[in-house]
């Protein structure tokens, strides 16, 4: 067995702990662990201050935040997202007997690609969901002029793209509503967690009744609602890595470099770039394992697990290619050319506060080592 450090794509970004025991010792002296409690208010102010937007309703996790965002925007029949995202997207909607239509993404975005939408649309679709895929935003524009032009809601899933932006404005008020998870694996968690994000003043007061239970004061239940709380301890760890979210951004962004600069010139290995002009939270380090390399992608990823190093191929096969899911597509013998293409040749590799330069150097001595 390998004695190396094990390193994960996905271990938390974790902030000050004293900030965080301080709080965890004043929720108990209030003895006030969840519903609404100050420190949950505290977070929803200071995160749509940060995102620039009007309403931050907090949640339990990122997919009951879909799941509530779908509902509240009274979305039915079929809605069209792409496929290539975490299963929890096509979820939220198949558990509200919504069907999924999945679409193909953009070679260059990897994210739902406008031009193939408007060949899925038909009477029954209610919406579009854009995925802000690896921290790179949507054609947020594009996908809202097919909306606008067939009268269809529009949801961005923004799980992975906290703190980034489109056309320099921060993710987070586009189309009807955002969703945001804060996931322990995210750039931004709460151990659990998620939002949603909207400037609309009636969205964003349904999505607050739905989130619990409906209540409008102690005895009065006014609309049909879940359990979607967030506690007030995820409230203390989003509130203390929140203040610590640029030296994240530092680390991120250094490991980015260096991986940059130590993978340049293996032959048939591309490291996904992003737009400098954009914000970006460079949580993502994705590269793509191209025919000429010596090894497959998944020979390459057993090569790494077996050196402790826990690349994830993110999001093979694709949903449409899932269990659920599958045997719909055969039946209307769709493909998914880029998705399929994609998902099978993608690595994602550790980055994140818990991995140094060090780290990486043997990361990238491990690739270098098949070329
Ligand atoms: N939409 C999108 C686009 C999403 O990516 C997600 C979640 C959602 C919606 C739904 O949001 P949530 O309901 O989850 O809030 C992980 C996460 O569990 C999931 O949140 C995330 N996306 C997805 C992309 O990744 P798995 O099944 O790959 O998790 P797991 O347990 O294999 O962990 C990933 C890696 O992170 C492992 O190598 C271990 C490491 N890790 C994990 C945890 C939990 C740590 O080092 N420490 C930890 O505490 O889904």
């Amino acid at each position: 067995m390998n004695s190396e450090k094990t390193l994960h794509v996905g271990s938390p970004n974790i902030g000050e702990l004293e900030a965080f025991w301080e709080r965890a010792q004043f929720i108990f002296q209030e003895k006030w662990l969840t519903n609404r409690g100050k420190l949950v208010q505290q977070f929803e102010r200071e995160l749509a201050k940060f995102l620039g937007v009007k309403h931050c309703i907090s949640m339990c996790n990122g997919t009951v935040a879909l799941e509530i965002a779908i509902r509240a925007l009274s979305l039915e029949g079929e809605v069209i997202l792409p496929s290539f995202t975490f299963i929890a997207t096509a979820h939220a909607l198949q558990w509200q007997e919504i069907t999924p239509v999945f679409c193909d993404i953009s070679p260059d975005t990897f994210c739902i690609d406008p031009c193939k939408i408007e060949s899925l649309i038909n009477p029954k679709t209610s919406a579009i969901v854009g995925v802000h895929v690896f921290s790179r935003p949507c054609d947020v524009d594009a996908l809202q002029r097919i909306a606008d032009r067939h009268g269809l809601k529009l949801l961005f899933d923004a799980a992975h793209a906290f703190g980034c932006s489109y056309g320099a404005k921060t993710i987070g008020g586009f189309g009807n509503c955002e969703v945001f998870s804060f996931h322990a694996t995210k750039f931004f968690n709460s151990f659990e967690g998620g939002a949603v994000t909207t400037n609309d003043d009636q969205l964003a007061e349904k999505i607050r009744l739905m989130q619990n239970f409906g209540f409008a004061g102690y005895d009065n239940v006014v609309h049909i609602g879940t359990n979607g709380k967030m506690t007030e301890i995820c409230a203390a760890m989003g509130l203390t890595n929140l203040e610590n979210i640029d030296s994240f951004l530092r680390v991120n962004k250094r490991n980015y470099d260096l991986y940059r600069e130590k993978l340049s010139g293996l032959k048939g290995l591309e490291l996904m770039c992003f737009d400098e002009a954009e914000k970006c939270n460079w949580q993502y380090i994705v590269v793509e394992v191209e025919e000429t390399f010596p090894l497959t992608r998944d020979k390459l990823m057993e090569k790494l697990h077996r050196e402790n190093v826990v690349a994830r191929r993110y999001f093979w096969p694709g949903c449409h290619r899932m269990q659920p899911y599958r045997s719909k597509m055969q039946s209307l013998g769709q493909r998914l050319s880029i998705t399929e293409s994609l998902s099978s040749r993608l690595l994602v590799l550790p980055t994140g506060t818990a991995v140094g330069p060090d780290d990486i150097s043997r990361v990238c001595r491990l690739i270098a080592e098949c070329n």
